[in-house]
């Protein structure tokens, strides 16, 4: 057994095989981090939602998949393409969710009672924001507790250890849903151990876990104290996810998890996941701003994200002009998904400053070189220090 780890570390280092060194090399079990009291809870709670029924054939094999992707990416996809029925339905179910709290063990006082609650996006679960792998270069949470801030972050549905639902089902207003609930345990002091009732909620989005985020505060803008969406970007005006959203899924080059790996077998066909490390990187990652230990734990961590979840991306209500808390807005320089791979004239939009006009203090920061998964890339802790830097002049 050591033996066969330390051929796969070999591997990792050397570069040679990265999708064979993937599921040895990375201890794949959830890290607290040492600086941070924490506990992990189950969170089972009953929500109501309007959902969205899938209307097409469930997918049989990669070729039904692949269709769906091209069909999504045609520049008239939004009056052509019909992934969706045309009614909605509202849905009262139980589900349960895996959180982790930490608060942080060298309180400083006020902040302590300030929650970063993190939503992470596709392709990942609740381990984007708290790497095992070189946590003092790329753990979000451990930077935060450092700083003095409490983190609550969970596995969204579907993934990591939380609930299987099937991938034609999970979507978008559940999440929301499910986030709208934490938010109000977490404000009860539910999950939040010796701080009790936190005096500020900050919700801190990545990605998809962004455009819930943002979707929440659209929906109840008194809900929370305040908003960090990370890997988002606010290209147009009309069409605040940017007309490029549609033909992002490319770049996954998503396949059906099932047919990849056996650690996927709970999964239904409407389980997508990258096809391999070399989509994962064209999506998240920006050469020459990432190592390959690096992608490789990130690859190792990867998780399917449900077919209907990217459709309803697309669904979600982005701007919030009655929020009056602080907001910031932020993605890496070259995030290919949400900028087209350059986002500084996305950010001089002035697409952002609409969406949140009322905002108390609107931050938009583009990170230096990174791609769309700013916290596995170079100088993620640089990013961090920019989330805390405005933090601490709000709250
Ligand atoms: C679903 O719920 C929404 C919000 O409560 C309500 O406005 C709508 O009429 C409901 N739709 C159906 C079909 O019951
Ligand atoms: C914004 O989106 C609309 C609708 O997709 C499109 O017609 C328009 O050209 C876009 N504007 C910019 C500046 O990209
Ligand atoms: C601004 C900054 O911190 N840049 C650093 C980003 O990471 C690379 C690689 O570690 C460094 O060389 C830069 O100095």
């Amino acid at each position: 057994m050591a033996a066969f780890l330390a051929v796969a570390i070999l591997a990792a280092i050397s570069h040679s095989n990265p999708t064979n060194a993937n599921s040895v090399s990375f201890a794949a079990e959830y890290r607290h981090p040492p600086n941070g009291v924490c506990v992990d809870y189950t969170v089972k709670q009953e929500i109501t939602s309007t959902n969205y029924i899938w209307a097409l054939e469930k997918f049989k094999s990669n070729f039904d998949t692949i269709d769906f992707i091209t069909d999504i990416a045609r520049k008239d996809s939004k009056t052509a393409f019909h992934p969706v029925r045309s009614n909605t339905k509202n849905e009262t179910k139980t589900y349960e969710v895996s959180a982790t709290f930490c608060s942080p063990k060298k309180a400083t006082a006020g902040k302590v009672n300030t929650v970063l609650l993190a939503t992470h996006g596709l392709g990942y679960d609740r381990r984007y924001w708290a790497s095992s792998w070189k946590p003092e270069d790329y753990s979000f949470a451990d930077f935060a507790l450092d700083k003095g801030y409490s983190v609550f972050f969970y596995d969204r549905l579907g993934v990591g250890k939380s609930e299987t639902v099937s991938g034609y089902e999970n979507q978008g207003s559940i999440q929301v849903a499910l986030l709208e609930r934490l938010v109000e345990l977490v404000r009860a002091g539910r999950y939040t151990g010796a701080i009790g009732k936190p005096k500020n909620i900050v919700l801190v989005g990545h990605s998809f876990g962004s455009f819930m985020s943002a979707a929440l505060i659209n929906d109840q803008p008194k809900l929370v104290d305040g908003v960090v969406l990370t890997g988002i970007a606010y290209p147009n005006a009309t069409d605040l996810a940017g007309p490029d959203s549609a033909w992002s899924l490319e770049t996954f080059a998503a396949r059906i998890a099932r047919f990849q790996d056996k650690k996927w077998s709970k999964l239904d066909t409407g389980y997508l996941n990258f096809a391999d490390i070399y989509s994962h990187v064209n999506g998240f990652f920006k050469a020459p701003n990432y190592d390959m230990p690096t992608v490789e734990y990130a690859q190792a961590i990867a998780q399917p994200f449900a077919a209907l979840e990217f459709v309803s991306l697309q669904l979600f209500k982005l701007d919030s002009p009655t929020f009056r808390g602080p907001v910031m807005v932020t993605a890496g320089e070259n995030d290919l998904l949400l900028c087209g791979g350059e986002c500084k004239s996305t950010f001089s939009s002035g697409v952002a400053e609409q969406a949140f006009k009322g905002a108390k203090d609107l931050n938009l920061y583009v990170h230096p070189g990174a791609g769309h998964g700013v916290n596995f890339g170079f100088n993620a802790t640089v990013f961090y220090g920019k989330i805390t830097e405005f933090l601490d002049k709000n709250f």
